[in-house]
């Protein structure tokens, strides 16, 4: 149908309504934004060689725009549906997180537009998370909470009825998009109302405080939506400047010249006031579930790459452990410095060796006389250039350590996980696309068609 418009489109309408809607929900998340953008401008400012590096590879639009949140949800015919709401936006599970590694009763994907175009327009993402009743010691506990989450709709009849109709025509017209936005924002709002009793709430927070948050709801509010920083230590430091207290310590990779994977710290945003139901009439109460975080994306790795992070990210944990009030935050950051110090630190070498993913393009025009011997020398002689991928995805230890400090410890644990992908994937009704695979793809079609470019096809 010619009057369908483009999913790239109604991801932007969604992310931009979702970000207003968030704004007068949340009052820091507006005071973040502005804090982020001034060190976003600083950063460039006093650093033209990354401003013309980002605007190059057609970085530098969506930094203003990118962003992303997290929601929970509670059965599998809930996942089975917002994956088919997501993909109407052009958004696809990427991933497959397991956080009962960090004692979480939570498995989790990535829902994030997969091809290059769509990531440069609006690479707006949603970590997304499904509980785990199964994982529940008390099973009666579980029964109920089964029976409450069986109740309940998250996703209202018309924005059901408009998805299949963007399965049917293959999209949906502006008109169509915009109600489609209007009504799947209904499935992210907060709702002060419990479903629930205070005692049934009690019961839900005593086993998990996720359980609470997840089955004692209508819906799945969104959680955080978080911007990305060039900066995310000016970041971390300018907070507390502005009434905000981050948790102890920033997860994932220390700070580096070649910045890799995803740095985060998040806060805690708000205690909210809930009504409870009950025979007796309603009651109030306190729920703490919304926070702020940011975050700091630096090159995606390759599995030997992402092998050499595991292994020095593991290391630091098992020398330093931060404890529940952030007690030892300074001897982690110099102990994972210090383990970070056996992972090279520049592109070039990031490259040649293997750990990161890069994209290929041919320089401006550039020629290239002759043939070509090796990859390298077209490097060296600037005719092919090589940008960093970003990494567009999660890591599940640092989204571990944001659950923890958002549920009210910074403290850091290590269970054995429970991994169960084909449980997840069978409640998605999909696979989950592997990261790597498309990294990797990106990486050979771009090389090919800079090499093609510049008639060096045989290398
Ligand atoms: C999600 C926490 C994980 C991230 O960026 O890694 C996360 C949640 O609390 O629901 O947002
Ligand atoms: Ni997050």
């Amino acid at each position: 149908m010619s009057d369908v418009i483009h999913s790239d489109s109604i991801r932007t309408l969604f992310s931009n309504a979702m970000s207003e809607m968030y704004r007068t929900e949340v009052p820091q998340y507006g005071t973040l934004i502005d804090l982020v953008r001034d060190v976003n401008e600083a950063v460039l400012a006093a650093d033209p060689a990354l401003k013309a590096r980002l605007e190059a590879a057609g970085e530098l639009e969506r930094l203003d725009v990118e962003r992303h949140g997290a929601i929970r949800l509670g059965t599998a015919q809930e996942l089975f549906d917002i994956r088919r709401m997501f993909a109407v936006m052009g958004m696809f599970p990427v991933g497959y997180y397991d956080l009962s590694v960090a004692g979480l009763p939570v498995h989790s994907t990535a829902f994030r537009p997969v091809d290059e175009a769509a990531l440069s327009r609006n690479p707006f993402r949603v970590f997304t998370s499904l509980i785990r009743l199964e994982l529940l010691e008390d099973r009666g506990l579980a029964e109920e909470a089964g029976r409450i989450l069986a109740r309940r709709k998250i996703v209202t009849d018309r924005a059901l009825e408009l998805i299949a109709t963007a399965e049917k025509n293959g999209g949906l017209t502006e008109a169509e998009a915009k109600e489609f936005v209007t009504e799947a924002l209904e499935t992210f709002r907060w709702h002060s109302e419990a479903t629930v009793s205070a005692g049934t709430y009690k019961k839900l927070h005593d086993a998990h405080r996720l359980i609470a948050d997840v089955v004692s709801f209508r819906g799945p509010h969104i959680n955080h939506l978080t911007p990305r920083t060039l900066d995310i230590d000016a970041v971390q430091k300018g907070m507390p400047e502005r009434g905000i207290t981050p948790k102890a310590v920033i997860e994932g990779p220390p700070c580096r010249q070649a910045e890799i994977l995803l740095r985060q710290t998040s806060f805690k945003a708000l205690e909210e006031k809930i009504n409870f139901t009950g025979e007796a009439g309603s009651s109030e109460g306190t729920h703490t579930a919304r926070f702020g975080e940011i975050e700091q994306r630096g090159i995606a790795l390759t599995p030997k790459g992402r092998a050499l992070y595991d292994e020095l990210l593991g290391k630091t944990r098992q020398a330093v452990a931060v404890g529940s009030k952030g007690d030892g935050a300074s001897s982690y950051e110099e102990e994972l410095k210090k383990q970070f110090e056996a992972f090279p630190d520049s592109f070039d070498t990031l490259r040649r060796e293997k750990l990161a993913f890069f994209r290929y393009r041919a320089a401006p025009g550039a020629t290239f006389d002759g043939t070509s011997a090796n990859l390298e020398e077209l490097i060296k002689s600037g005719a092919l250039i090589a940008d960093p991928q970003v990494y567009e995805d999660f890591l599940p230890v640092s989204a571990a350590g944001i659950f923890q400090s958002n549920l009210g410890s910074d403290a850091q644990s290590n269970y054995s996980g429970k991994a169960n992908q084909t449980a997840f994937e069978e409640a998605l009704g999909a696979k989950v696309a592997s990261e790597t695979g498309l990294y990797s793809k990106t990486q050979t079609g771009s090389l090919v068609a800079a090499l093609t470019a510049l008639g060096q096809a045989h290398l």
